[in-house]
């Protein structure tokens, strides 16, 4: 393995009513913290904690709206043991989280939807950031799905965007990277990353990488929905894990950390 330390398994807690991938199932308070629970159970590491959907063509909530959504949460499950990671674009949303306790601030848009985040996050250096590649907004990201060499271009985004984060003020230590899968991206872009991820770890930072459930392996499996594509899911954690990926995002939790411990015993 291209590292030392063990791959975390970050678990998604979305708490909207259009969630694609589970359909809003755990859109109420009793149900988020029963589902953070099972999650913790069966080996998470991170829960991540999102109130605002992101699904290709979905539109904003408004901040007041994320807010009641998220903050009820992180309070009810910052108790049972796992990491809480907030998904969230905007600044208010991530300085609430971390201080009901939310330790790393998961930021689709790596900072580009809102320039106070870095103030945020350079003010809290006990916390981690994970910048994802981010082409603009949800509603009309595919338009944005361009690329001569994606895996060339989306380095380059990354590194720029590391670059001007660390220049704002984040240190290279709070970061994370994350290629933004199916965020302006072709089926054949998420497959071209995922094939050469070792070329986004060469920035050296943390890589994050979440596949779970998303539609280009719909594709793959021949029309799959969302929760008939879990077993894919698992098998690019565990060609990830091998290479040495600091986390995968996901909806499944104990076929992730299964997996992870197969690949640390076969590579030991
Ligand atoms: N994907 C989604 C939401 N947040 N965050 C990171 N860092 N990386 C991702 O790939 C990512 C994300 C969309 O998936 P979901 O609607 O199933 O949560």
């Amino acid at each position: 393995m291209a590292d030392t330390q063990e791959t975390l398994v970050m678990g998604i807690l979305n708490v909207t009513p259009d969630s694609f991938a589970d359909g809003g199932r755990h859109f109420s308070l009793n149900d988020a913290v029963a589902r953070a629970e099972a999650m913790v159970a069966e080996g998470v590491n991170i829960i991540d904690v999102g109130g605002e959907s992101t699904r290709p063509g979905s539109s904003r909530i408004s901040a007041d709206e994320e807010s009641a959504r998220v903050i009820p949460v992180i309070e009810a499950i910052k108790e049972l043991g796992a990491t809480i990671s907030i998904d969230t674009t905007r600044a208010e949303i991530a300085k609430e989280a971390i201080a009901k306790g939310a330790s790393i601030v998961n930021d689709i848009s790596g900072g580009l939807q809102d320039s106070a985040m870095v103030k945020v996050l350079s003010s809290h250096p006990e916390v981690q950031y994970i910048a994802m590649h981010w082409r603009g907004e949800s509603k009309d990201m595919q338009s944005r799905a361009i690329y001569k060499d994606v895996v060339r271009e989306v380095r380059e985004e990354l590194e720029a965007r590391a670059f001007a984060l660390v220049e704002a003020g984040i240190s290279p230590d709070q970061l994370i990277l994350d290629p933004g899968i199916g965020f302006a991206k072709t089926s054949e872009h998420n497959w071209e990353l995922l094939r050469n991820i070792d070329r986004i770890q060469l920035l050296g930072y943390p890589v994050l990488v979440g596949v779970s459930r998303k539609r280009f392996l719909g594709e793959l499996l021949g029309g799959a929905e969302p929760d008939q594509r879990d077993d894919a899911s698992v098998a690019i954690t565990t060609e990830l894990a091998r290479k040495g990926i600091w986390g995968v995002r996901t909806h499944s939790v104990k076929p992730h950390v299964d997996a992870i411990k197969v690949v640390k015993e076969l590579y030991r």
